[in-house]
């Protein structure tokens, strides 16, 4: 059993610029209408919701068989990876904890550099359990589709390849050796050869249908245990089986099930080893009504604690919407 954490802050990233499928941008509003927020009052977790961070596009595209240019989309991750990190560095700093709702996957550039930067004033290491159909940790050298949000590991990791915009203070740094990436499908066969080479550790579908979820999960817990570090998980609505999840642009069959999805987050919570929580890649205009943003929903909320058989709640301290 787990404390709860001091006050949960929700951040929207209301972007789909670090892909080339639209719709991405209206996650954070989709899993507010799934009852993201009531779902975590109901267990008694005082919350923040901060709104969304989003970019006003300076021009409209001209580009009729896309959307926007790559250049303008780059521009736009860039941005938005800035003030991400900065508005989750100020949520990590008045003690609270972040969940980073996207958006693509393209946000934890922001959502992770906030992370990593705060806990290094601290001495804290950082873990990242990053659960996911695909790694994201191409390079702009490797990418195949020169798409961002596969690209955002690679760049906290230190990666060269990445050209100057993509340095600045906001940008903070993971040791690749303490990544975990869980779920995966489907790696591009350079990015393949950098997570060998750098010592990613990666749980694939195939050890996952071997071993099962509990012994898998337990190594990882235990190992940022510790280390008393602090564990960011990055969540891809991808990482589940599209039957259950449809809502996402980069389908890959032969996903986490229902139950193995849900157990994932149930050993995290009783771990307390959760700082941070991403939530990505939920595309609203692919979903089937609601399926897969109601499946995220709950899937947060047996993170945050939710369980059959209920815990003794604490108190409602407040809630607000900032
Ligand atoms: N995601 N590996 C592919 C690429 O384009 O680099 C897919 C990336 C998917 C990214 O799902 O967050
Ligand atoms: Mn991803
Ligand atoms: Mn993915
Ligand atoms: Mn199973």
């Amino acid at each position: 059993m787990v404390t709860k954490p001091k006050r949960i802050d929700i951040l929207g990233v209301a972007t789909a610029s670090g892909a080339s499928v639209r719709g991405c941008g209206m996650g954070p509003e989709a899993l507010r209408v799934a009852g993201l927020l009531e779902a975590l009052v109901e267990l008694e977790h005082s919350i923040a919701d901060h709104g969304d961070l989003r970019r006003v596009y300076p021009e409209i595209s001209t580009n009729p068989s896309s959307w926007r240019l790559p250049e303008q989309r780059r521009a736009d991750v860039l941005e938005l990876a800035e003030r991400t990190s900065n508005a989750g560095y100020d949520i990590l700093s008045g003690g609270h904890f972040p969940i980073f709702i996207g958006g693509d996957h393209s946000i934890a550039m922001g959502s992770l550099s906030a992370v990593s930067r705060f806990n290094a004033e601290k001495g804290k290491p950082v873990h990242v359990l990053w659960i996911d159909a695909h790694a994201d940790y191409n390079t702009p050298d490797t990418s195949p589709s020169g798409n961002l949000h596969g690209m955002p590991l690679a760049l906290l990791c230190g990666e060269p390849g990445f050209d100057d915009n993509f340095k600045g203070d906001w940008l903070g740094k993971v040791d690749p050796r303490n990544v975990t990436i869980f779920g995966a499908r489907s790696i591009d066969r350079e990015e393949r050869r950098l997570l060998q080479a750098r010592g990613v550790e990666v749980i694939d579908m195939r050890k996952i249908d071997q071993t099962g979820v509990v012994g898998l999960m337990q190594p990882i817990i235990e190992r940022v245990k510790a280390a008393d570090g602090h564990l960011h998980v990055s969540f891809d609505v991808d990482v589940v089986d599209p039957t259950l999840a449809p809502g996402g642009g980069t389908l890959v069959p032969g996903g986490l099930t229902y139950r193995e999805a849900h157990l994932i987050m149930e050993m995290l919570h009783d771990s307390g080893v959760v700082g941070s929580l991403d939530i990505v890649e939920l595309n609203p205009f692919l979903d089937h009504g609601g399926k897969s943003a109601t499946l995220l929903v709950d899937l947060v909320a047996s993170l945050f604690g939710r369980s059959v058989i209920g815990e003794e709640p604490g108190p409602v301290e407040f809630v607000t919407r900032e």
